[in-house]
């Protein structure tokens, strides 16, 4: 008798809080190239969200989390929208910006090629300590 297995490839799971001092939890996480990321961000902290809300905004190889936070702002990002829609261009995957208690669970394809990919917060004045790394491996 033939047994015939599928055993998919499961996503990656990868968990990251933000808290009220403006921190994530991670500064760098690793995922396989092509493969679908199951991310899930919190907002851990305290504080409303007109004041310390949080998203986490992956960008595409080679952006750096400084200069598009900077970019960003230029564009206009606010505390009630962080992410202009004419900045979307440099971005890979992001999630909605969180007031403090509340979750969200992006899914996302990993980029194929292998590299450093930068993540950070659009929220006005975040972008220069919330930032960090994607690691494709
Ligand atoms: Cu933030």
């Amino acid at each position: 008798m033939l047994f015939v297995l599928q055993v998919a490839d499961a996503a990656s799971k990868v968990v990251i809080t933000g808290d009220d001092k403006m921190q994530f939890n991670k500064r760098e996480f690793e995922v396989a190239a092509g493969q679908v990321v199951e991310l899930e961000f919190k907002n851990v902290g305290k504080l409303p969200k007109a004041a310390m809300g949080h998203n986490l905004v992956i960008l595409k190889e080679g952006v750096s989390a400084l200069s598009f936070g900077s970019k960003a702002l230029k564009a206009g990002a606010s505390s009630t929208n962080p992410l202009p829609k004419s900045v979307m261009d440099e971005v890979l995957a992001h999630t909605k910006l969180l007031g403090p208690g509340e979750s969200e669970t992006i899914e996302f394809v990993a980029p194929a090629k292998k590299g450093l990919y930068q993540f950070v917060c659009t929220f006005p004045g975040h972008y220069s300590i919330m930032r960090g790394i994607m690691v494709v491996k």
